[in-house]
């Protein structure tokens, strides 16, 4: 595989590689790492980037001495190996007092505390040089459909959104923040469950204009949705602000696997998509390949690298796949042959009116519907030559 440079924007969340493989029915199979010994360890295998929540660093409940002491530390070692922090976010998942929820607990001093957790953050993200502040609301959601107000709930999780957002703008940080939707795990259902949900949310809010998604490979799957048609939407909104990449093999648990240890084919039209843009040109992502996956509760230590690395060379195998893919002109010629191109043709042409259409006999009266319909498109043809590409056998 390719080397890595900082060129890529790798990027692990320190939750990631840090994780002590404790799930539903065991306990932990190795020890929380620390942060510090991630980071180098991240920096050797080329990732320029990391992300944290406050409580993967500095563990909950530190007085505020015992923080800076922390943080200093921390820093040093960004300093040390060149790594960036380029987004950081905030725990309002793990502690019993978040079990109904941050921003849509039915308690009202939860919510006053979560706000405070999460600016306290936006803080240090903005210190850090950060740009991008993610909210994933793991624990809005509810087990039963009479728990929850769901008006009331989303009246409180965009009040909270818009909070966050409006006191990014009366600082004047460089921050957005990027919503990150999932369906359901820990709570049976999830407020803003997918992509589109969360746009519709966004698309209220006072302060949508930062407001962004994270969309997460494997919580688009869990849903049954294709993954890259939610970045696809998200970015013709203007929307995708960050991606949590990762491996989810189908409609289960949060699986968290090495990116391509899912759905390969679709992890290979993700990257196609994240690298190439679209055929015919419009947005492009641009920000950190940020990986958030889980090293399996199987693996030790050397497991844990050898899972992280796995992340970044089977991206880097599939950038090239999807560049070999782009530049074959017999891909070239399926596509136009399929009519993909055409599609940014818009329907109506330059200056034609709509009564211009219904004046268009050749558009409807005298239309050969039938001939029309008999047209091929060969999208199986332009399929197979993408398949032969993400193999390596062209
Ligand atoms: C859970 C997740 C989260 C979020 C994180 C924000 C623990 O399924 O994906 O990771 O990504 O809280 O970035
Ligand atoms: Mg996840
Ligand atoms: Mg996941
Ligand atoms: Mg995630």
């Amino acid at each position: 595989a390719p080397k890595p440079t900082p060129a890529d924007k790798f990027s692990f969340g320190l939750w990631t590689v840090g994780w002590n493989a404790q799930d539903q029915f065991g306990s932990a199979t190795r020890p929380w790492l620390d942060p510090v010994t991630s980071v180098h360890k991240l920096a050797e295998l080329g990732a320029a980037h990391v992300t944290f929540h406050d409580d993967d660093v500095v563990p909950f409940g530190s007085d505020a001495a015992e923080r800076d002491r922390i943080l200093t530390r921390f820093k040093g070692a960004l300093e040390e190996t060149g790594v960036t922090v380029e987004m950081v976010t905030t725990n309002t998942f793990s502690h019993p007092i978040f079990k109904d929820g941050a921003f849509t607990s039915n308690d009202r001093r939860v919510r006053r505390y979560a706000l405070r957790k999460i600016l306290r953050n936006v803080d240090l993200a903005a210190e850090l040089g950060a740009d991008c502040f993610v909210m994933w609301g793991g624990r809005e959601g509810a087990e039963y459909d009479s728990a929850k107000d769901l008006n009331a709930a989303h009246d409180r999780y965009a009040e909270g959104v818009d909070a966050v957002a409006g006191y990014i703008k009366d600082k004047g940080y460089g921050l957005r923040i990027a919503i990150e939707p999932k369906p359901n795990e820990p709570r049976g259902d999830i407020i803003l469950p997918t992509v589109g949900h969360a746009l519709g949310f966004i698309a209220k809010l006072e302060h949508g204009d930062i407001v962004g998604l994270n969309p997460e490979t494997g919580h688009e799957q869990m849903a049954g949705l294709n993954y890259t048609s939610g970045l696809a939407q998200a970015l013709w909104a203007d929307k995708l602000f960050h991606i949590d990449l990762n491996g989810q093999r189908s409609i289960k648990y949060d699986q968290d696997l090495v990116f391509g240890h899912g759905d390969l084919f679709s992890a290979f039209a993700t990257v196609d998509l994240v690298e190439n843009g679209f055929p015919s040109g419009g947005p492009k992502y641009d920000g950190p390949r940020h990986f958030d996956y889980k090293p399996s509760r199987t693996e030790d230590f050397e497991g844990v690298w050898a899972s992280a690395e796995a992340n970044i060379r089977t991206y880097l195998i599939l950038k090239e796949r999807a560049q070999a893919f782009r530049a074959d002109p017999e891909v070239q010629e399926a596509l136009e042959a399929a009519g993909v191109f055409d599609l940014a043709k818009p329907t109506l042409a330059e200056g034609e009116t709509l009564q211009d259409l219904l004046n268009d006999k050749s558009a409807y009266e005298e239309l050969d519907v039938d001939a029309v319909a008999e047209r091929g498109f060969h999208f199986v043809r332009l399929n197979q030559l993408a398949l032969e590409h993400a193999l390596g056998a062209r």
